[in-house]
């Protein structure tokens, strides 16, 4: 199941999700406080404070920059 850490505030997420939704992709949202800082699950996997994050367990990748997951889902799931 694709992970995807994001915050709902932020655009570069908010343009993720709608590539998302427009593959109908099945996801697992874990929201990302930013508050948390170094704390934060999503840092202590990919070692960034930044989201979009975006985890596909299955394939063994981890991802960040909006435009990049844009494209690898498209790539991959389209
Ligand atoms: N170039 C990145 C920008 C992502 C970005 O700036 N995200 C902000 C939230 S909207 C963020 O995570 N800021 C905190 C940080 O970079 O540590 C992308 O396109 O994904």
């Amino acid at each position: 199941m694709l992970e995807l850490y994001a915050n709902t505030g932020c655009p570069y997420c908010q343009k993720v999700m709608a590539k998302m939704n427009e593959l109908k992709l099945d996801f697992i949202f874990r929201s990302h406080d930013f508050s948390d800082g170094e704390n934060a699950r999503s840092f202590k996997i990919g070692g960034k404070t930044q989201v979009p994050f975006l985890v596909d367990a299955e394939k063994g990748i981890q991802m960040y920059e909006s435009g990049d997951i844009m494209a690898y889902l498209e790539k991959t799931y389209s």
